[in-house]
């Protein structure tokens, strides 16, 4: 697949020539025109009550087209990948009636959505639903923001396999926009006849899998239109199982004005954003170059650890900017109403990210020294405010993420975040505060799914 890579490479290099890439579908002579951006599937409301979205989902086999290669037999939620968006209001309730019509047990965790333990999707509080059985999840969507869905059952194999989809919930308040975009990341190791080759690799057991074929949608470099002088609004969820992405457009700056738990009080400028698998920013821009124009969105090369800085940016999409004139009159928005602070606590909980060799010497990651199921749960009163004394004492990175509940970072830099999943770089430590204040059996562990199937994983007992 890496001549699909650098075919694509070439192409952000050459646009707007036409020309270059030689590769079997460049035809005669010609490069060919990056695909559309797909748009999400939605899936058809089976309550009429507004208050109310009620949908019927499968996980199921399908195949799909990656890159140049042959078709894959892929998993997919509704046969697609990425799975639906489910779009929704703060304070509706979701009801999915699931089927699983996968060969193997699978079950459905919500990521980011604060919901009772029972539907969280995890082994504590449900049984695995088996080949030609269903579930009822039924919650109500608190929060705005975007949110994520995916198996948490052999995560590694089910999500690889493009178990994914999304959940958008609006909000009061939201900035109103020209235009906004939901933009799925990932990316999936595919040989050339569409196989997947063998999953849990040793690479891939240390890192996390990464792909040969990055993907925005489901497709490789595909085409995002905008409109210069527009106000862009751009909501994004890396669900790889362990590629970070690091986005730069081309010219312009992000300004970040929500992520995973919804809008911040005060937005910020950046030039690259950098994004662990599961976490999510809201960003707005004004595209600033001609009508008809090209720019390019890059994967900046970023250091994890072990080795892993990659040797040059890699495409990721293309944006164009539309031939009509530009629009003028909306600025970016450098407000919102201040996240709700949580006060702040000793870091009692401690959570030390590690890794060691095993008795066999194999390569294992732990949390307080110990692999899971062997890390003893965490246990704490229904309703109260602790704080967890993360520290990460490997020579990687891991995206450290909480079921059910959002935590804010203590001295954090800049306007105060509700976050699911943050990233824990190595041998950082961080104090993250949290309200338990839904009762159950939760989990936290490292979004590198490799890594949370690996064992580093504890559990949280809410009592
Ligand atoms: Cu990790």
């Amino acid at each position: 697949m890496k001549p699909f890579r650098s075919c694509f490479v070439a192409l952000a290099l050459t646009v707007p020539l036409l020309s270059g890439c030689s590769g079997d579908d460049a035809g005669e002579g010609r490069t060919p025109a990056p695909p559309a951006l797909p748009s999400l599937a939605s899936l058809p409301d089976e309550d009429p009550d507004p208050g109310v979205l009620e949908v019927s989902m499968r996980a199921m086999p399908a195949s799909k087209q990656y890159s140049g290669a042959k078709p894959s037999e892929v998993w997919a939620y509704e046969g697609t990948v990425p799975g639906p968006l489910l779009e929704a209001k703060a304070g509706d309730q979701l009801v999915v009636h699931f089927q699983n019509e996968l060969p193997e047990a699978t079950r459905v965790h919500w990521h980011g959505v604060r919901l009772p333990a029972a539907m969280d999707g995890t082994h504590l509080m449900q049984a695995p639903i088996e080949p030609g059985q269903g579930f009822e999840y039924s919650f109500s969507l608190k929060d705005a923001g975007l949110f994520w869905f995916h198996p948490h059952m052999r995560s590694d194999v089910q999500v690889e396999k493009g178990l994914y989809g999304t959940i958008l919930v609006r909000g009061d308040g939201e900035p109103t926009v020209d235009h906004e975009t939901v933009l799925v990341l990932d990316d999936v190791r595919v040989n050339a006849d569409g196989t997947f080759p063998e999953f849990l690799d040793d690479e891939s057991k240390m890192m996390g899998r990464e792909g040969n074929v990055l993907l925005v949608n489901g497709v490789s470099g595909p085409e995002i239109p905008m409109q210069s002088g527009a106000l862009e609004r751009l909501r994004i969820v890396n669900v790889a199982n362990g590629r970070f992405f690091n986005l730069r457009l081309e010219g312009h700056a992000f300004r970040v004005i929500g992520t995973d738990g919804g809008l911040v009080g005060q937005p910020w400028d950046t030039d690259t954003l950098l994004m662990a698998p599961g976490e999510r920013y809201d960003v707005v821009l004004i595209p600033n170059g001609k009508p008809g124009s090209v720019v390019t969105l890059w994967n900046d090369p970023y250091s994890r650890g072990h080795g892993s800085l990659a040797a040059a940016p890699e495409l990721l999409a293309t944006v164009r900017l539309a031939t009509g004139a530009s629009l003028s009159g909306r600025s970016l928005p450098s407000a919102f109403p201040e996240v709700e602070k949580l006060p702040a606590g000793a870091a009692d909980i401690p959570v030390v990210l590690g890794e060691k060799f095993d008795d066999k010497g194999e390569l294992v990651f732990t949390i307080n020294g110990q692999v899971y199921p062997d890390v003893p749960p965490v246990l704490t009163a229904n309703g109260s405010v602790r704080t967890l004394g993360v520290k990460n004492e490997s020579d990687m990175d891991h995206p450290f993420h909480l079921h059910g509940f959002f935590f804010q970072r203590q001295n954090d830099t800049g306007t105060l975040k509700n976050k699911d999943t943050i990233i824990v770089k190595a041998h950082e430590s961080m104090e993250l505060t949290a309200r338990f204040d839904e009762p159950g059996k939760w989990v936290y562990h490292c979004h590198i799914l490799e890594h949370a199937e690996g064992g580093m994983l504890g559990e949280l007992h809410v009592q």
